[in-house]
């Protein structure tokens, strides 16, 4: 591919799970990619350390920019500069918890923030050049209305995260349908990977039983552990966000699973892959789990009410039909896959806390 006709991307929050798995797909498809990241005053780019390429090289693909979702400013500034072919808007304050306690930030980033994208094509005249990908939520659906949920499925949305999602959904579409922007949502189902936050519960859990195992925590405290979702691996899912922008027309998508478990189930299955029987006791906020060892029971997981959310989205189930005739999409993680890979991850970095806690930074000797 020459230089002069590789497509340009930019990802908002490629510092995030999606945005790291993304940003490695596009340019092994050869793209220029281009990513906005927020000043931090540490480095937050862990992620995508190893896609980072020195500028001084040649045919670098792979450029950084200082922007936030709540700066016009700065995205105007660099999608001039960039001139993409296509934005993926996955930049987002994505906690649903946290979003209850700081919902006015939350509203400006996850529903502004799309806004003043969709502004920056208009303002700049891009409409008829630059694609435009929502990262919209199974969260929209909320208090679902029918199950599986699909495309036409009502929303109810549940959190200020959910409500400001909708609003981010619904001027997508607006745009596309008042300016004839190529503009589409992918309403997205649970995806996780071992680049999941660590606050999220299926990172949450696989990292805390690595550790229990190895004797780095005693026990972990959860919410609801009766909640399900259809969960998936992200590296699946951002393939789909970029088939979505590929059509001939633009159109919105639910991406998921198709297949439920609640977060019991997921605790289960990560105990299982360490090797660890939980065997649960008692019910609501006295439910405990507890670790069959040949030397007795440890009691490891328990409720902690911290955690209850003041509304809560008991069950999402998704149904990918439409990505599935329309886009070819299957999922090609299972669930058991998922949960193994995120748990081997985790037990290997608390392997390597447990030696440093052990002996100290001198048993970390990388030229062995
Ligand atoms: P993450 O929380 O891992 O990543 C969010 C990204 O957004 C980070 O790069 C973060 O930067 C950045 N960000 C947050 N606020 C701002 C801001 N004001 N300006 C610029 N950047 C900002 O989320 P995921 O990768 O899991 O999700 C990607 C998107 O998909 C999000 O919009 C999320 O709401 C949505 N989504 C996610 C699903 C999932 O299951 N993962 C399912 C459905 C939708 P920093 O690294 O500095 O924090
Ligand atoms: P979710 O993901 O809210 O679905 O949003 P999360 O992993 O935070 O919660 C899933 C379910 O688990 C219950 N839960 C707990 N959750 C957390 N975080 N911590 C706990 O200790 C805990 N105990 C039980 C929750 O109550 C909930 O029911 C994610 C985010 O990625 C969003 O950005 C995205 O839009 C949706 O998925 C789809």
């Amino acid at each position: 591919m020459t230089e002069q006709n590789r497509k340009v991307a930019l990802i908002t929050g490629v510092t995030g799970q999606d945005g790291a798995y993304l940003a490695e797909f596009l340019l092994d498809k050869g793209y220029v990619v281009h990513g906005i990241k927020r000043r931090t005053s540490l480095f937050n780019t862990d992620r995508i350390d190893h896609l980072y390429q020195d500028r001084h090289q040649k045919d670098v693909r792979f450029f950084l920019h200082h922007g936030d979702l709540t700066d016009s400013s700065s995205l105007i500034r660099i999608i001039q500069q960039t001139q993409p072919d296509e934005i993926y808007n996955l930049a987002a304050q994505s906690h649903v918890a946290v979003s209850f306690e700081e919902p006015e930030y939350t509203a400006n980033s996850d529903a502004l923030g799309a806004l003043r994208i969709l502004e920056a094509i208009r303002i700049l005249g891009l409409e008829k050049k630059t694609r435009f990908y929502q990262a919209s939520t199974s969260e929209l659906y909320g208090l679902v209305q029918e199950i599986p949920q699909k495309e036409t499925t009502p929303f109810y949305p549940r959190s200020p995260y959910a409500v400001a999602k909708l609003y981010a959904y619904w001027i997508t579409i607006n745009y596309r349908e008042a300016y004839g922007i190529y503009a589409c949502n992918g309403i997205l189902f649970n995806h996780e990977s071992p680049n999941r936050g660590e606050t999220f519960v299926t990172r949450k859990i696989t990292r805390a039983l690595a550790r229990i195992k190895l004797g780095l925590q005693d026990c972990l405290f959860l919410g609801n552990m009766d909640a399900k979702r259809d969960w998936g691996h992200a590296r699946d899912y951002v393939e789909m966000q970029w088939l979505m922008l590929q059509q001939d027309k633009p159109e919105d998508f639910v991406i998921a699973t198709g297949v439920q478990y609640s977060v019991r189930d997921f605790v289960n299955a990560a105990a299982k892959e360490l090797g660890m029987a939980i065997g649960w006791q008692g019910q609501g906020v006295e439910e405990k789990g507890y670790w069959q060892t040949p030397d007795g029971e440890r009691c490891i997981v328990a409720v902690d009410p911290r955690y209850f959310r003041p509304t809560e989205v008991e069950t999402l189930l998704g149904d990918p039909t439409k990505a599935k005739t329309k886009l070819g999409w299957s999922p090609r993680t299972t669930f058991d896959e998922l949960v193994a890979e995120m748990v081997r991850e985790d037990y290997i970095s608390a392997e390597r806390d447990e030696l440093t806690r052990k002996h100290g930074y001198k048993t970390l000797n990388y030229n062995e």
